[in-house]
């Protein structure tokens, strides 16, 4: 897809510029999915999403490009987990087109000197777009490679001055029971909250991401905005947010409310700290899931070691999880 990523040339449209996709786009993957004898049923609500070019440029941040073999799009939007649309992998891709991502808006509040609510074009054109290629591990066992579009929030939260009291940022995501028909299901603790230490949420590598292949996010994926935290399990990477809180307090996420014996604060990728229900050693790469397809080992921090592990230097990762 790097063909739709634009080096910063000032005759070129702003990198927080969106047009829109043209049509052959989606034509021809139409086309593929006809070839591969994709499920029909799935391309109208498919084709009915706004597809639409976010430009970018490419990272230069240490760590930020593996050169990994990219999931494929078709995978990164139909295998998905975004529980507000149902618990089911194929759900979002179905049934998230009824979220509503326009008009839309982040209060950004708490213990910092600038709280406000900023709506999406503001945040679009907060700082430069670059665009990313992160492993993406889940804390069920799989992994993808997805080349995500957006700039480190930490250029946000800079801009909002946190003050000496701001210990962690919390994150909370869009619960609208109009919009969301999985938050019938009482399988989580709605809206879906998430925290991290505020030297995690300053660390350059995470995310404040608008898009993915060159494109705005897809819904399923967290429209119109979400995090990513490339060395933290999956569920950190908090989608279609809507609220950023500094406090001095550890904030209780979705899942350590869930299951405090299961998810604990950091969620750190560690192959050597097991979920209490299953290994964490090895892991599924999606797309390579042949009946033959060798596991892949899982890399403490998810590979990222070299670039966040001083965030955690001196503390039991053991105890901590
Ligand atoms: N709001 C919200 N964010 C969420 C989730 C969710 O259910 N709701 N699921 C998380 C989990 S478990 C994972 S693995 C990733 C999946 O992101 P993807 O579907 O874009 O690959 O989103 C995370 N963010
Ligand atoms: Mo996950």
């Amino acid at each position: 897809m790097s063909f739709l990523i634009r080096s910063h040339d000032p005759t070129q449209p702003s990198p927080s510029e969106i047009t829109p996709q043209p049509i052959y786009r989606g034509r021809r993957e139409w086309l593929q999915g006809l070839a591969a004898g994709a499920a029909l049923a799935a391309w109208p609500a498919r084709e009915a999403l706004a597809q639409t070019r976010l430009a970018a440029t490419r990272s230069a941040l240490p760590g930020a490009l593996t050169m990994e073999k990219q999931t494929s799009r078709q995978d990164a939007t139909s295998y998905n987990n975004f529980y507000e649309f149902g618990t089911d992998k194929a759900d979002p891709a179905q049934r998230a087109h009824t979220l509503r991502t326009s008009p839309w808006s982040v209060a950004v509040e708490g213990e910092i000197a600038k709280p406000g609510v900023y709506d999406l074009d503001s945040l679009l054109r907060l700082a430069p777009m670059e665009e990313r290629i992160y492993r993406l591990r889940c804390v069920e066992g799989w992994s993808m490679v997805i080349p995500w579009i957006g700039y480190s929030l930490a250029e946000l939260i800079r801009k909002v001055e946190p003050n000496s009291r701001a210990k962690y940022v919390e994150f909370t995501t869009l619960a609208d029971k109009a919009q969301m028909p999985g938050l019938r299901s009482g399988v989580l603790d709605w809206p879906y909250v998430e925290g991290l230490r505020l030297d995690e949420a300053m660390h350059p590598l995470t995310l404040l991401s608008f898009g993915m292949y060159g494109e705005v996010m897809p819904k399923q994926n967290g429209a119109p905005l979400r995090l990513v935290v490339p060395w933290k399990y999956g569920f950190k990477s908090a989608k279609s947010l809507v609220r950023i809180r500094f406090v001095e307090k550890q904030p209780i996420s979705s899942w350590t409310r869930a299951a405090p014996q299961e998810y604990g604060f950091f969620s750190n990728v560690n192959p050597q700290v097991d979920h209490p229900r299953w290994s964490q050693a090895t892991e599924r790469r999606i797309g390579e899931d042949g009946l033959f397809a060798k596991k892949r080992p899982t890399l403490m921090f998810n590979g990222y070691e070299a670039q966040v592990g001083q965030l955690y230097a001196g503390m039991d990762l053991k105890k901590l999880y």
